[in-house]
């Protein structure tokens, strides 16, 4: 029996045939498997083909042997938690094209040593494809158990949930919400090459054409009928409403999703940018609503009816049966909605420079704490933080508005608490 080894020299990796006895039979084979390790061991951004060379074709013992490394790592991916031998077996029995494609999904998590889920969908059907594999992945994610199935519920009241309620001087707020969508028929964006990102923008330009509001598509794609200016993309960065440049992010690039960029990518606004549609970001389409004010169901309405209406204009969602929406990254699986308010917490966040803290009171709460810019972002001296449930698969639209009506109170609640503690003894 022999054995796949790795041997590690100052600029590259041989791969080296062990035999029974334990003697290196052959050096054999040079691989650009070096450049690609010693990339990831810094975090570098390459790109999927880079990433995938490194794994010639789909050889399964360097797939194993990376897994295995990768176990030192501080944390561990769901991916590599259930590429178990099992696992193994079963994708070495998969057809040559199906095992490639099977790379394809894991390939940002062996290429990302950060990475805390591992695999990103090409297509919707990989969820029936690879199920061996991902539902193992997408139960533990989501916590599901037996046979729990996504509901939907877009039936959000109106004058219920009102910031208000919580404090009389969330009069204001900012509230958001989105959900990812991805159309039936499509790769999804990590499997698109740039004809495909080109066909569907084109596809989607003629759908927003059909939206019954008024708004305006602006695209990325250069030489574009539509394209913006590299100054309205920064200005439109500035206010929030367009998504950054997608080659900065490790995982993104190695998927593949940020590949071929700008091509495809652009934004739908409505002109009261209040409502927006990205086009090519991690999914084909995030529909977002934003509203200044303080009743939560004003946001979803305005999210729902912008929902609707591209369903009108013929635009059909990718769903899985169990799952829901089917979304590139897994953890979005179920409504793909993700809703939040921006709110102040001085004293839980320490003045924004424990941030940590926060966000700790947050999870007790089933809640997510984030910067202002998104996930990785930094808190500001005023602690703003955009507030969102974390559940997203097993609880409806409308549990979503209502968990987060509910956690937000018990925060502030605590925020408040605070309050009187650091308030000033007076006799
Ligand atoms: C990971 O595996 O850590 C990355 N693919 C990111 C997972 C979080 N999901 C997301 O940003 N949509």
């Amino acid at each position: 029996m022999c054995g796949l080894v790795l041997i590690w020299q100052t600029t590259s990796i041989f791969l080296c045939y062990i035999t029974k006895s334990g003697d290196a039979a052959s050096l054999s084979l040079r691989t650009n498997a070096s450049n690609h390790t010693r990339n990831i061991m810094t975090q570098k951004i390459i790109s999927k083909p880079e990433a995938i060379s490194a794994y010639i074709r789909v050889d399964w013992e360097i797939v194993v042997q990376r897994f295995a490394d990768l176990r030192h790592a501080e944390r561990v991916s769901l991916a590599n938690k259930h590429f178990t031998d099992e696992v193994l077996q079963w994708a070495q029995t998969l057809p040559r094209q199906m095992q490639l494609r099977l790379l394809d999904v894991i390939i940002a998590g062996l290429a990302n040593d950060d990475a805390q889920v591992g695999v990103y969908l090409t297509r919707p059907e990989d969820l029936q494809d690879f199920a061996f594999f991902l539902d193992r992945i997408v139960r533990e994610y989501h916590g599901i158990s037996g046979d729990t199935r996504q509901e939907h519920d877009w039936d959000i009241p109106v004058g219920e949930y009102t910031l208000t309620r919580i404090s009389p001087e969330f009069g204001r707020m900012s509230m958001r919400a989105r959900v990812a969508r991805n159309v039936a028929g499509w790769n999804l964006p990590s499997a698109m090459n740039r004809e495909e990102r080109l066909r569907f923008e084109s596809f989607i330009v003629s759908a927003f054409a059909q939206l019954p509001f008024a708004g305006s598509y602006r695209s990325l794609t250069p030489g574009h009928a539509l394209e913006m200016s590299v100054e309205e993309a920064e200005q439109m960065r500035r206010d929030h409403f367009l998504f950054n440049d997608m080659t900065t992010d490790n995982h993104l690039t190695t998927s593949g999703i940020a590949s071929e960029w700008p091509f495809g990518r652009g934004i739908w606004l409505s002109a009261d940018k209040t409502q927006m549609i990205w086009v090519g970001e991690e999914d084909h389409l995030r529909i977002i609503s934003i509203v200044h004010g303080s009743d939560l169901g004003e946001v979803d309405k305005s999210l729902g009816d912008l929902l609707k209406a591209l369903e009108k204009a013929g635009v059909s969602f990718a769903r899985h049966p169990v799952y829901g929406v089917v979304t590139t990254c897994p953890t979005n699986m179920g409504t793909g909605k993700r809703q939040s308010v921006l709110v102040q917490f001085p004293r839980l966040s320490r003045r924004g420079t424990d941030e940590a803290h926060l966000k700790a009171k947050a999870k007790a709460l089933n809640l997510q704490a984030r910067g202002l810019s998104g996930e990785h972002s930094q808190m500001d001296a005023a602690g703003t933080s955009d507030i969102s449930p974390r559940a997203r698969f097993g609880v409806t639209e409308a549990e979503i508005t209502k968990r987060l009506f509910e956690g937000l109170t018990a925060l502030y609640e605590l925020e408040r608490q605070h309050q009187e503690e650091d308030a000033p003894v007076t006799v």
